[in-house]
């Protein structure tokens, strides 16, 4: 289960990623010169500020008077008027350099680099004058550092210097075997697309508000000398050495008491100190183990493969075809190896680019754009067994909804809480835009905080951890259904709408004109019937609120129909406008087919039909993640041979050298999803798309293969998770599925949809047969015991 290599990267998206959810290394496996290229997860520019705009509550009427009156292109030049700052950005720590001394000039064989997923170890051998030289790379969640192992294979042959550099202003020192980096993050860093005269800019070094970071390398050596320099540290004439590095801010998290702050230096002198109290050997043995409790809990077999074990990665890519499923499960479990080394208990949300930047201006800031990307990153997390890994995301929305509280009644005069199109560590909650810079068409968009509450009910729904949802779930989705309340206006029609309105980064033509704030998109109408719904249903699980839950239900009522078109497409706006781009990257307005179940071919085949319709027009091209999206859209309409089609379009190979077209998608040499630029959201997505082929759970019973293409005729999985508290493993073969076990977590009632002649066992015992065809049928569990069902 490897990405591997014959040669050293050249370029960034070539490199190997590591990561604790924490700190973050691209490892390049340069012979003489090695990079791992450095990042920590709250190093990002700026500082909290108030983004808040009071002149958007003042336009507000008169935006809405203009929609009212058809009065598009003027709504939305208008409605720049209640755009904020753009969000900060998330940075670069810097390289950690090592160069390598192999003596007199020789012929260097049998070079090697690898990523082994399962173990979350990084490796690069190589030889050299008859010297085998061997460098291990992991970053440990358990002790919190990056390690690095190096070793020759004949005595005192390892020769090397070590340092740190950063893109950002810093220092650095060396003192007790000890080699520090001290560096001060950007007060202010321009997005990539804005352009401005001085688009990164420093604050005096005695005043700054900016973060402080502080990075601490330290060596152990078996055999020869250490001399440590302001240059670095040197080791001369050893046969292994082992480099710890370890990362540090001083960005303190809202839930963090501040009598527990420590400085980043005092921060990375603590991990160092630790981390150097033990060997090797446990450090590896620790660090495996940790990633395996999360590796191990599923397992995907799709058919023999005939490629070549040791074929390069990239070449692998570029020659994928039927004969490859192999491939696609690297795919699939790269997304949870990504998940697993970017987002842990504690650490931030996983960004656009997971952990991993190497610029200043990263595209689109890093940050987290909330109309789709971030949503996207966590796909995976329940289905794929990783829910501990979701928490990140979901502290995230408590914090947004802190802030924006404030932005929902300043910019609205609303109650509960809003978010828009983007956010950053700061919990930015306002319309970004540099105060009418920006495009309406992305940046006036209110359903980011009602979007990212979908996952809160997600994590109970896959749990029914009640708890979860009394606690923290079910207040932080009433108070987004409230800021809703107050923003749904009635139109003539008595219908409740919203306004202003967009269709995520879609324009539509009028007049000649191309334009983007509306009223009442699908995608708005959609995204609050389902955070309706999911109150309603939270609510009656903790039995509370039951006048709110009748005024949901009388408002959800009120909402205007969705709509289908001319073409028989679902409607995107709630007139049939010409849309700018027929095959647009977004497909925003089918979030109710995946991943929300709004519709559903159950509870609405017209509008699922048309939702179809929908995206066969928008086509099967687009940017990785756009690709990914669709993967799981196709899986809902349970034609596995389509999304088959667009995980291959998604395995095409974007060379980094290569001018890329930026709507064009696919995967770099390290398979890292590229929109083009990298992004990381599109391996997300195809790891939870895949998933959602081969189970489905989200019409209240579970679906075995819904979407299985001719393919992967032959097959298994295990550990997949399913709604209501299950876990379920399934075996096929020639298309057919042969068993499939469900483990109960919950002691629910598990209801299947299912054949006759179906027989459920218990150990060897039979407790169920199905005798009549039935679409659903229910399995009586008890909690902790596994269910084998035999389909033969
Ligand atoms: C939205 C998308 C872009 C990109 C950016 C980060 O603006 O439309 O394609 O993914 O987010």
């Amino acid at each position: 289960m490897n990405i591997q290599f014959g040669t050293p990267a050249t370029y960034w998206v070539e490199a190997l990623p590591i990561g604790n959810g924490k700190l973050g290394g691209m490892v390049f496996g340069g012979i003489e010169k090695e990079r791992i290229a450095l990042n920590e997860d709250t190093l990002w520019s700026g500082y909290a500020q108030d983004w808040n705009n009071p002149e958007a509550r003042e336009v507000l009427p008169q935006i809405r008077d203009l929609i009212a009156r058809k009065q598009y292109v003027e709504a939305d030049q208008l409605s720049k008027k209640m755009m904020g700052p753009f969000t900060q950005s998330y940075l670069p720590f810097g390289d950690l350099e090592l160069v390598m001394e192999h003596g007199q000039l020789c012929e260097r064989k049998t070079y090697q680099r690898k990523l082994d997923l399962s173990t979350g170890v990084v490796s690069v051998s190589y030889e050299i004058g008859g010297v085998r030289y061997d460098r291990v790379v992991f970053a440990s969640h358990p002790d919190q550092g990056i390690v690095i192992r190096l070793t020759a294979s004949k005595e005192g042959k390892l020769n090397f210097h070590t340092r740190l550099s950063s893109p950002l202003r810093h220092e650095t020192s060396a003192a007790n075997a000890q080699y520090e980096l001290s560096g001060t993050a950007p007060e202010y860093v321009s997005p990539n697309y804005h352009d401005v005269e001085i688009p990164v800019r420093y604050g005096d070094a005695a005043t700054s508000r900016a973060m402080a970071f502080h990075g601490r390398l330290a060596v152990t050596h078996a055999g020869g000398t250490l001399h440590s320099s302001g240059g670095g540290l040197q080791i001369v004439g050893a046969t292994e050495a082992v480099i710890y590095f370890s990362g540090a801010t001083s960005y303190v998290s809202s839930n963090q008491k501040s009598d527990s702050v420590t400085s980043p230096k005092e921060k990375t002198a603590d991990v160092i100190k630790q981390i150097m109290a033990r060997n090797y050997t446990e450090l590896l043995q620790r660090h495996v183990q940790d990633h395996q409790s999360l590796f191990n809990r599923v397992q995907l077999h799709l058919g023999e493969s005939v490629a070549p074990q040791d074929m390069p990665t990239d070449e692998r890519i570029e020659k994928y075809g039927s004969s490859d499923p192999g491939l696609v499960e690297l795919l699939f479990n790269y997304g949870r190896y990504l998940m697993i080394a970017s987002s842990r208990p504690g650490t931030l949300p996983a960004n656009l680019q997971g952990i991993w930047n190497q610029e200043t201006r990263a595209p689109w800031s890093s940050n987290y754009t909330l109309n789709i990307n971030a949503e996207m990153n966590y796909w995976p997390a329940e289905t794929c067994n990783m829910a501990e890994l979701h928490e990140p995301l979901l502290d995230f929305i408590g914090k947004l909804a802190e802030n924006g509280r404030k932005t929902a009644e300043v910019n609205y005069g609303a109650r509960g809480w809003v978010a828009h199109h983007n956010a950053d560590i700061w919990g930015q909650t306002a319309p970004v835009g540099d105060y009418g810079a920006g495009d309406p068409s992305w940046a006036l968009w209110m359903m980011g905080g009602v979007w990212l509450t979908q996952h809160l009910w997600e994590h109970y729904a896959f749990s029914e951890d009640k708890e979860f949802l009394q606690e923290t779930g079910y207040p932080l989705m009433k108070d987004a259904a409230l800021f809703c309340l107050d923003w749904l206006i009635e139109n003539k029609e008595g219908h409740l709408i919203t306004s202003p309105s967009t269709s995520p980064e879609m324009k539509f033509v009028i007049n000649g004109e191309h334009t983007a704030v509306s009223e009442a998109t699908t995608m708005d109408l959609t995204l609050i019937a389902e955070l309706f719904d999911n109150c309603i249903q939270a609510a009656e699980v903790l039995q509370t609120d039951a006048e709110f839950v009748d005024l949901l239900r009388e408002k959800k009522g009120r909402l205007l129909p969705l709509q289908i078109d001319a073409q028989g497409r679902l409607q995107e706006w709630s007139e049939d406008f010409t849309e700018e781009d027929p095959q647009h990257r977004h497909v925003s307005h089918l979030v109710g087919v995946f991943p929300g179940r709004l519709i559903t071919q159950k509870k609405s085949p017209d509008l699922m039909k048309a939702a179809r319709t929908s995206l066969e027009i928008r086509g099967d091209g687009g940017t990785g993640w756009s690709l990914g999206w669709k993967i799981g859209l196709w899986a809902r309409f349970g034609e596995g041979n389509r999304a088959e089609q667009l995980i291959s379009n998604l395995l095409t190979l974007v060379k980094a050298y290569e001018p890329s077209k930026h709507e064009q998608g696919g995967v770099y040499a390290n398979l890292f999803d590229a929109h083009p630029p990298f992004q990381i959201d599109g391996n997300f997505a195809a790891t939870a798309g895949i998933a959602e082929m081969l189970l489905q759970s989200h019409q209240g019973y579970l679906e075995f293969l819904p979407a299985l293409p001719e393919r992967w005729s032959t097959g298994s999985v295990k550990g997949l998770r399913a709604r209501g508290g299950f876990e379920v493993s399934l075996r096929w073969e020639n298309g057919k599925l042969i068993e499939a076990e469900v483990l109960s977590h919950t002691g629910n009632t598990c209801y299947l949809q299912a054949e006759p002649g179906l027989k459920v066992y218990q150990g060897d015992t039979v407790v169920q047969t199905v005798q009549e065809k039935d679409d659903q049928v229910s399995l009586p569990t008890h909690k902790g015991q596994t269910y084998t069902i035999s389909f033969e």
